[in-house]
């Protein structure tokens, strides 16, 4: 009895001691990385992961609204998302983000100072801003027979089937009020619902709402024009030079995506690295070539080479930044958008 007691006692001291045993020396930490689709260069995934001996889960998703609701159900413990303006908005007032500690993320400093403060993180608390850019229509100069300079065209049945319009709310909604004369951020039921009635109107002549699927349909030559996120606009010039890209004279929108921390986070610390890694020079600089994004990183848009310094496309001048509106959270309207968005898709 006594030889069974002591060997009991053994079995649980060996239980207590296994944690701090080789097993647990080797376990590393995981860290869930949630961003938009194409959009990062991948080796930079695993410079981080060698370097800091983490590992990293990488997830991605097509839309803001995608995003919100996968990281409020909570099956996933998000460390670092990297949604955009709006959203942190609405997601800093519903308590769904971290307050970042930015002792821990020197490389911020590197960060133009015209992306801090904004309206969405006005103390800058939450966020860290990625890559910007602004909304406009790309098109084939070769199928393209008009002056592209207004959202009116993508409503001409010249164009009958050769048009794409983003499967995002925002934007689709956002360009029917700004081509009716209103706000993309406008909260009142008769314009929204006029903007609607364009939707529906335009429906026929749409090719298809897509997402990054527009990339290879533009550069292909399936379709003549496309709302697009001028990033993208860079890339698909890139590939095909038939492509052109205009931001309309009724105004469109600027957006700003940056990396936060959601509260389901389990490590923050190693969240606050990869943010502060993201912030290298070198490696700003390497997502930016890759990507074709327009960098907020100072010293990264220094190292670019001249021809997409000068990219008007990628860093609009001024006159087109001053026709641009960021989104705001449109807090209870969103249910709005939600439901005009759902009658617009719905439509035959
Ligand atoms: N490949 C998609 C990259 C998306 C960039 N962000 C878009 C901002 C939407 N407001």
């Amino acid at each position: 009895m006594k030889k069974l007691s002591k060997l009991i006692a053994i079995f649980l001291i060996m239980l207590s001691v296994l944690p701090f045993t080789s097993c647990s020396k080797d376990k590393k930490v995981t860290l869930n990385v949630y961003n938009w689709g194409d959009y990062i260069d991948e080796s930079v995934i695993s410079e981080f992961e060698n370097k800091y001996g983490i590992k990293v889960n990488y997830e991605t998703f097509a839309t803001n609204e995608d995003m919100y609701v996968k990281i409020k159900a909570g099956g996933t413990a998000f460390d670092v998302a990297i949604p955009s303006d709006y959203m942190i908005s609405k997601m800093i007032k519903e308590g769904m983000l971290e307050k970042i500690d930015f002792s821990n993320v020197p490389n911020y400093k590197f960060i133009d100072e015209r992306f801090k403060g904004l309206d969405f993180d006005p103390n800058n608390e939450y966020s860290v801003p990625y890559m910007w850019g602004v909304v406009g229509i790309v098109y084939n100069k070769k199928m393209v027979s008009d002056p592209v300079d207004s959202w009116d065209i993508l409503w001409n049945e010249k164009y009958k089937k050769q048009i794409l319009m983003l499967d995002s709310q925002r934007e689709s909604i956002g360009v029917a009020l700004q081509k009716l004369g209103y706000s993309l951020n406008t909260t009142d039921k008769d314009k929204l619902e006029q903007a609607k009635e364009e939707l529906i109107k335009q429906k026929p002549l749409v090719l298809a709402y897509v997402g990054d699927e527009i990339k290879d349909k533009m550069i292909s030559g399936e379709a003549a024009l496309a709302i697009a996120w001028a990033g993208d606009a860079v890339f698909m010039k890139q590939q095909n030079p038939d492509l052109e890209f205009a931001v309309p004279k009724e105004g469109s929108n600027l957006f700003v995506d940056c990396m936060v921390i959601p509260k389901t986070s389990k490590h923050k610390k190693e969240a606050e690295m990869f943010i502060n890694f993201m912030c290298e020079t070198e490696i700003a600089k390497k997502n930016t070539e890759y990507i074709g994004y327009s960098t907020p990183h100072k010293e990264a848009y220094k190292l670019l080479d001249e021809e997409t310094r000068n990219d008007k496309t990628a860093y609009p001048d001024e006159d087109v930044l001053s026709r641009c509106e960021v989104y705001k959270d449109l807090s209870d309207m969103l249910k709005e958008y939600d439901r005009i968005w759902t009658e617009v898709k719905a439509a035959k």
